[in-house]
């Protein structure tokens, strides 16, 4: 096959939420590629020093081109290799998965939760699967040492995440809403949007995957509670787009621009649960670009070098829950994506996505205003 001699390398890990993404969408894709891990020579000596960032995954390019973020590499991918499309066509499945994927890009707590709040199930399993990215082939007593030290960096975001003991249960009813209704959804669709799996399921397999359904407690909740989400992912790491349980399913995105009912719900469930999240990131952004209007084009947010830098505290209320988690600046890097393909739409297009974001109770969260653009200088949020 064209490509296998020289193939693209994704660098990251098995454990990692957003390299799940990533390795999903090459696969289904079938773009020829290798996976390595973070200790590879090349990666230690090359590709980090050069991305100039601590994140994974990080791809590399047949041609030597080096990025980090999922976004950015499934917009250089996408591109490049078009067929079968990752973007529907149709205006209000593109919204629904654009939609999916940014909720899916920062907000997914119960990912971070189920990890790392339950140790005496999960701890043996993260710490060694951890160890391993640094030790392929460590000692059980090496791969312990490396998994204990990323264990101990992760308890240092526990403040930024917010997840107070209160919230616990908060965490359990978004867990159980959201496996339950992609249960009923996979009872009928092989994927969000039909029979093509789409940028808004590659979104849902950061939170699907790499924890959700491989960290031992979360995964035996998924695999009891909802056995179809479970083959869902299971089905999103294999290169086939054909399903086996849907053998006569037609490989193509819903006719007429449908979108189930099942992911009207979970949508709108997503706004209720994030808006306040963009809402009150928006304001503190845009108070802080205007008093940063000198700054020219190009310039790094961060004055300390951060790639994704926080702004600040905000103060938002999850299922009645009062949080105080730090604001994630790049997430409105994600959501300008959508908020920019809407402003270029043509006219039967925008209300066809003005009627949908209305379904979804969306209206708010695609009415914010960045008073100036972002972007992203060599893999660091920067002032557009
Ligand atoms: N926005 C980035 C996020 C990547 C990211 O945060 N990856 C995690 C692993 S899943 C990481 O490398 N964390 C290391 C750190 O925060 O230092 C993307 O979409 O690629």
């Amino acid at each position: 096959m064209a490509g296998q001699e020289n193939p693209y390398v994704l660098y990251g890990a098995y454990a990692s939420y957003y390299t799940g993404k990533t390795r999903s969408y090459l696969r289904k894709k079938g773009i020829p590629f290798i996976e390595r891990v973070v200790s590879h020579p090349r990666f230690r000596n090359v590709i980090r020093p050069t991305a100039q960032s601590k994140r994974v995954p990080i791809l590399e390019a047949p041609d030597g081109t080096i990025i980090q973020d999922t976004t950015a590499i499934f917009e250089y991918l996408e591109a490049r290799f078009p067929t079968p499309p990752a973007l529907p066509p149709g205006p209000r499945q593109r919204l629904a998965a654009y939609l999916f994927d940014l909720f899916c890009s920062e907000n997914m707590k119960i990912a971070w939760h189920y990890r790392w709040n339950f140790p005496e199930q999960n701890q043996r399993f993260v710490t060694m699967d951890f160890g391993r990215s640094f030790r392929p082939q460590g000692s059980d007593d090496e791969l312990a040492r490396y998994g204990d030290l990323i264990a101990a960096q992760m308890d240092g975001h526990r403040a930024n995440i917010g997840i107070t003991p209160d919230m616990f249960g908060v965490m359990d009813e978004i867990y159980f809403d959201l496996l339950d209704t992609l249960e009923r959804h996979f009872t009928h669709y092989p994927f969000l949007l039909g029979g093509l799996p789409s940028v808004g399921d590659f979104g849902l397999m950061g939170p699907l995957f790499a924890h959700l359904a491989r960290d031992p407690y979360p995964l035996h909740i998924m695999q009891m509670r909802s056995p179809r989400v479970f083959r869902w992912v299971e089905h999103m790491n294999t290169p086939e787009i054909r399903a086996p349980e849907f053998f006569d399913y037609p490989l193509e995105y819903l006719a007429d621009d449908a979108v189930p009912e099942t992911i009207v719900t979970l949508l709108r469930q997503f706004t209720q649960d994030y808006t306040p999240v963009y809402r009150e990131g928006v304001a503190l952004y845009n108070d802080w670009a205007s008093r940063h209007a000198s700054l020219p084009p190009g310039s790094i947010i961060s004055p300390d070098g951060q790639d994704q830098p926080s702004l600040g505290r905000i103060t938002v209320t999850l299922r009645g829950h009062t949080m105080t988690p730090a604001s994630q600046a790049h997430s409105l890097w994600v959501l300008q994506r959508t908020l920019n393909w809407l402003k270029h739409l043509d006219a039967p297009a925008r209300t066809a996505c003005r009627d949908f974001a209305a379904e979804c109770g969306a209206e708010e969260l695609l009415a914010l205003n960045l008073v100036r653009p972002l972007s992203r200088t060599r893999n660091r949020l920067s002032l557009g």
